[in-house]
């Protein structure tokens, strides 16, 4: 397991790359230039920056979360090629400072979905919420409350550039269904694999966030036999997943350990945290204890261990403590993520003693 923290940038919020080196285990910094929005060219100066002030703190950088995929490309249009062309010229330029793994989307409209940020816990923290009956046929005044309430901080895959032509979005997909949501994948895939084998980069997709499809947009990575569909679109090591618990386990039918148990070899990054699924549907997320919530993060640990999993792993969102949610984005403060590390590395290390190992 080869820990890393998603960073967003010197100056893009309180968290440093010194904070972050005070972190037990941290071997790696996920990163990416956040202030692309999809289809954007990637400059290699930029790059070259950025991955500069990660080594020169003894870091690795062979996570990006995320390079987007622009609409075109998921709707199917015409103008998708030029894009795709774009795409490839970025993955061409990560693959020389060192990147192995790219974890993307291919989510319509909306990235990962909640209805609430900063809903408050039982022990007065306060963490991201989605509540079903808030989903609404109104995805304008959602989108203008998440906004909203992120205030300062820009959100990923929440552009409010993109998102202020929601209305067209909405035309544009309106005959994508889930069948063509997959060839539309499939075709993007088919052109970007071969040149990941020849660079040495992983293409990790990332679930559907939550795992169900929303406004009455297709979303189609959202369960164990989604993700087999997906993994033979294009049958190549190079075409693989971002395992998230917290968003493959909104819906409590997935069972994440066995998924981890059929997939571990094509998940190349391992997001994990937890949610407290409710009986009604609505979920909260909570800290990475597998006690406090519906996934049974201990068990999902396990599952890696067993498989002498060595790819990628970070603790994915966490509440916000402490009052940090003044200086923090939404899900990605300081100290309940440095928890949920001390949490996984303890069930790690333990899993070790038991075999014998150091
Ligand atoms: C949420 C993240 C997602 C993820 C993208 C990958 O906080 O896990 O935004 O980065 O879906 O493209």
């Amino acid at each position: 397991m080869n820990m890393t923290w998603r960073w967003y940038g010197e100056g893009n919020d309180n968290i440093t790359l010194d904070h972050i080196r005070q972190i037990p285990g941290v071997m790696g910094i996920v990163w990416s230039l956040h202030d692309k929005v999809a289809g954007e060219v990637w400059e290699m100066e930029r790059i070259q920056e950025v991955a500069d002030q990660i080594t020169a703190k003894g870091f690795s950088t062979a996570v990006v979360e995320s390079v987007n995929v622009h609409d075109d490309i998921k709707i199917g249009l015409p103008t998708r090629d030029k894009y795709i062309d774009i795409y490839i010229d970025t993955i061409r330029k990560l693959a020389t400072v060192g990147v192995k793994v790219i974890c993307y989307n291919f989510m319509p409209v909306f990235d990962w979905t909640r209805t609430e940020l900063y809903k408050e816990l039982p022990d007065g923290s306060n963490a991201l919420f989605y509540e079903k009956a808030a989903i609404t046929d109104n995805p304008r005044e959602m989108v203008d409350r998440i906004l909203k309430g992120a205030g300062q901080f820009t959100m990923p895959g929440w552009e409010p550039e993109r998102l202020a032509k929601l209305d067209e979005l909405f035309a544009a997909y309106a005959d994508v269904t889930e069948d063509k949501l997959f060839s539309n994948l499939q075709y993007f895939l088919e052109r970007i694999i071969p040149v990941c084998e020849e660079v040495d980069i992983k293409m990790a997709i990332h679930p559907d966030d939550p795992a169900w499809p929303i406004f009455g947009l297709p979303r189609i990575i959202r369960s164990r036999d989604t993700i087999r569909r997906f993994l033979d679109l294009v049958d190549s090591p190079y075409n693989g997943l971002t395992f998230c618990t917290g968003s493959l386990g909104t819906n409590p039918e997935n069972d994440l350990p066995a998924m981890i148990r059929e997939f571990h070899d094509r998940i190349y990054f391992a997001h994990i945290r937890n949610v407290k699924v409710f009986d009604n549907g609505d979920f909260i997320e909570v800290s990475h204890r597998g006690r406090d919530g519906s996934v049974d993060v201990a068990e999902v640990v396990k599952a890696y261990h067993e498989n002498g999993y060595t790819g990628y792993v970070r603790p994915d969102h966490g509440r916000h403590l402490w009052g940090e949610e003044k200086n923090c984005r939404p899900g990605y403060g300081l100290y309940d993520r440095a928890m949920g590390i001390m949490y996984l590395l303890g069930v790690w290390d333990s899993l070790d003693n038991v075999k014998g190992a150091k």
